[in-house]
């Protein structure tokens, strides 16, 4: 994506640029106070009374589509003066507010805002307008960003699209600045900057103004995730937010809306990359359970969504292997039972290997396609994302194994001896074709997947010296 440098400067202030390119965000006084009075009011006169809607309200997130375009109507010349102000040839495309009630679930979760313009060639960002003082020290909510986190938004960020900072957000925190912003002044930051807010602690609603601005010569995007990496750049209008919140957005697009470009993304946030951006020791990814893979009583000591345990499965052959699986028995009887078997998980899937079911002596799972931070497998108390590449084996142990998309996990899945021998050249060949295979239409890949499940299968009795070797070349660092 775009260096900072490379794009057209924002601010007319040399000084405010300056602090955007290095830190990604800077602050610059907008609206007087009694500006900041006439919108709270107008603001309640067309939304209602805070409270209703739960600990954190924003329009953007209604049902009612109309509080989005009163929202719109509302602040657009106010924003657009702001805009000329401070800013050389840019224009306001999103506004919503943020009412942050008293309330202990009102934290805003630590993210980067979503990719507004194709940022390789352009920077957006955002200006965040508390209608309130807001600090630390107040308690009401402050926005919170960690400075120079831009510079590791090398993905695009829209609906559906892997959550990359998730695994490193624990410790990604200790790098947030609580801001201390008056009523009327804005932050303005880049939306690869990664920024959250806390608890309102106080007995008011905190209320903020929040508008994604873009440059005048960008086309407005709205980024959707049709597979594990692949991309789709839709031309979207104003409009778009207006008439539709994330959820309608994700399902399907609109047909008015055109794809631009469809694209591969094969960014990456590694413990390697988040070491040289702190210039700290790396970090330990977590791995979080979805809720929808929490098993039943007998998986109670897994840990549940929003809690995390650490990695500690080591790939590539430590963890024991269940002697058969439900799955398995379904699979392998419709393929034979000495065949290796592709199995496709569509997101928001999950499923069980049953040990107790026991039908074979042991399997390997490799990973052919799973999106980043998508997919991932619990054995006992330890958990694991899933990375294409990888093996894992399995011995008696209870194994959960989901997908949370975007995408399906493709997982080739085999008797263990004979895979172990000779994956490593088919797992690299096969998901190498898989790559190729994300830019085709749904109904072509469908059609190579299947010739790509036949050759896969015999390939795995071949060379098992020379495919051991390419594995290890593989797993090179
Ligand atoms: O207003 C807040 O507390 C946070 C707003 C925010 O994170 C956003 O709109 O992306």
């Amino acid at each position: 994506m775009i260096d900072a440098c490379a794009c057209p400067p924002s601010f007319r202030s040399a000084d405010a640029e300056a602090d955007l390119v290095r830190d990604g965000f800077t602050l610059v006084p907008a609206l007087a106070g009694t500006q900041c009075d006439l919108l709270a009011r107008s603001y309640r006169e067309l939304a209602g009374e805070p409270g209703s809607e739960g600990a954190l309200e924003i329009d953007y997130l209604r049902a009612d589509r109309s509080v989005m375009s009163d929202v719109r109507n509302l602040v657009l010349p106010l924003i657009t003066e702001v805009i000329d102000e401070h800013l050389v040839g840019h224009r306001m495309v999103f506004a919503t507010f943020v009412t942050k009630n008293p309330h202990a679930d009102s934290n805003m979760f630590l993210h980067e805002d979503r990719s507004w313009v194709d940022e390789r060639r352009y920077r957006a960002g955002t200006l965040w307008i508390p209608l309130v003082d807001t600090s630390e020290a107040i308690g009401n909510g402050a926005l919170e960003v960690i400075p120079r986190s831009h510079l590791l938004g090398t993905y695009w960020s829209g609906a559906g699209t892997p959550d990359m900072i998730r695994p490193y957000d624990e410790w990604l925190r200790q790098f947030l600045l609580p801001l201390t912003v008056d009523a009327g002044d804005a932050v303005f930051y880049d939306s690869r900057t990664l920024h959250a807010s806390s608890m309102n602690c106080t007995s008011k609603p905190r209320v903020a103004l929040v508008c994604g601005v873009i440059p005048n010569q960008a086309q407005l995007l709205h980024v959707t995730a049709p597979g594990t990496r692949r991309r789709r750049l839709y031309a979207v209008d104003e409009a778009f937010f207006v008439r539709y919140g994330p959820r309608v957005a994700e399902l399907a697009m609109p047909n008015q809306y055109q794809v631009i470009e469809e694209i591969v993304d094969d960014a990456t946030l590694t413990p390697a990359m988040l070491a040289a951006w702190s210039r700290t020791p790396a970090p330990l990814p977590r791995v979080i359970v979805p809720a929808s893979a929490r098993p039943a009583q007998q998986w109670a000591h897994l840990t549940p969504d929003s809690q995390r345990v650490p990695t500690s499965v080591v790939v590539d052959g430590a963890i024991p292997l269940p002697s058969c699986c439900r799955l398995m028995y379904g699979v392998a009887t419709a393929c034979g039972a000495e065949k290796d078997v592709i199995v496709s998980l569509d997101p928001a899937a999950c499923f069980e290997l049953d040990p107790s079911a026991a039908f074979f002596g042991g399997f390997m799972v490799a990973v052919l396609d799973a999106a980043p931070v998508g997919a991932g497998v619990a054995v006992g108390s330890a958990a694991a994302n899933l990375e294409p590449g990888q093996r894992f084996e399995f011995d008696m142990e209870p194994v959960t194994v989901w997908n949370e998309g975007p995408g399906q996990l493709r997982l080739l899945i085999g008797a263990r001896s004979e895979v172990v021998a000779s994956a490593p050249r088919s797992v690299a060949k096969v998901a190498g074709r898989l790559k190729r295979l994300v830019t085709r239409p749904a109904a072509t890949a469908n059609r190579v997947m299947q010739r790509i499940h036949h050759q896969a299968i015999p390939t795995f009795s071949r060379a098992p010296r020379r495919a051991a070797q390419e594995f290890a070349k593989l797993n090179e660092p």
